[in-house]
Formats: C-alpha cells, sequence, structure tokens
C-alpha cells in the first residue's frame, strides 16, 4: 500500500495515453482497470481528439523518421484518452505493464500483447503509450495538461 499522496504534485507521474485504436475498439476501461488494479492513481483524465500540431510536438524525437506522419495520422484519426497517473516509480511500471512496440512480440500478460496486434497499418496501432523517462514525463503532461503543471 503506497503512502505517497497521488495528488501530490511532487509525486512521481507518467503520461499514458489510450491510443485511437483502444478508444474506437472500447478498450479504455480495461486499460484503466488494469493500471488501476496495479495499485497506479489516477490524476487527471480527459478524452481529447489531438490536432496534428499536438501530436508533432508530441513525437519531436521522430520528426523526419518514415512513420512520422503514418503514425501522427493514426493518433489523430479519432478520439484518444490521455491519463495522468501517479505513483512510486510509475513511469518504469507502465513502461513495464505496457510490452514492447510492436504487438506481436509485446509478451502475453502485457497490454499491448493481451490487447494489440498487427493490423497491416502504416503506422504501429499498439493501444497505449506511456512516457519513457522522467525528462518524458514532465515534457509530456506540460503538453496535454497544462492545468496540471504547478509553476514555481
Ligand atoms: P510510445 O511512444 O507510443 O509509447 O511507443 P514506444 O515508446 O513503445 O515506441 P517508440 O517511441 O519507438 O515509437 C513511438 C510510436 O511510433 C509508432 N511506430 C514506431 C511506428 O508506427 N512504426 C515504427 O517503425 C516504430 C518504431 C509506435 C509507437
Amino acid at each position: 500500500m503506497t503512502t505517497s499522496d497521488p495528488l501530490d504534485p511532487t509525486a512521481e507521474r507518467t503520461l499514458v495515453l489510450i491510443k485511437p485504436d483502444a478508444y474506437a475498439r472500447g478498450l479504455t476501461g480495461e486499460v484503466l482497470r488494469r493500471i488501476e488494479a496495479k495499485g497506479y492513481r489516477l490524476v487527471g483524465l480527459k478524452t481529447v481528439h489531438a490536432s496534428h500540431d499536438l501530436l508533432a510536438e508530441h513525437y519531436v524525437e521522430h520528426q523526419g523518421q518514415s512513420f512520422f506522419e503514418p503514425l501522427l495520422a493514426f493518433m489523430s484519426s479519432g478520439p484518444l484518452v490521455a491519463v495522468v497517473v501517479g505513483g512510486n516509480r510509475v513511469i518504469e511500471g507502465v513502461r513495464s505493464m505496457m510490452g514492447a512496440t510492436n504487438p506481436t512480440a509485446a509478451a502475453p500478460g502485457t497490454i499491448r500483447g493481451d490487447l494489440g496486434r498487427d493490423w497491416g497499418t502504416a503506422a504501429v496501432e499498439n493501444i497505449v503509450h506511456g512516457s519513457d523517462s522522467a525528462t518524458s514525463a514532465d515534457r509530456e503532461i506540460a503538453l496535454w495538461f497544462p492545468e496540471l503543471v504547478v509553476q514555481d
């Protein structure tokens, strides 16, 4: 049982995106259920139909890759659910729950391994995003949830 307050702005947080494939397939609840069942807390949550500009900023590190535009087209193809998740070592924990990027290769038991598959599309549709470091989490939370960022 964690003793830290997940709404404490100094507690570790990560950004999770429940991607448009999962939203369209009605899997939002299942992904949230797994995160909550693991013991993490939902700090902020919203349904967003993301713009090309927001997604280009979110995925800026992939600019120039062949999959960049297909990825943005997929991610803006319908609503997604953006979630700030809190808890000790939550960044690492959510990445572990997600499984490998390629849903065919993702281990059974992981979110991508259990719920995702290859649909033969130009961009990998893999159910969920989670920040990969504390630096990424801070940047991504500021992008998707500016209202949660505490100014110094
Ligand atoms: P995200 O960022 O969505 O949590 O995924 P990962 O951290 O697991 O994977 P990533 O940053 O390498 O890729 C970001 C995003 O791009 C899609 N993608 C990736 C794709 O469509 N084609 C590709 O060849 C790769 C490598 C999937 C996830």
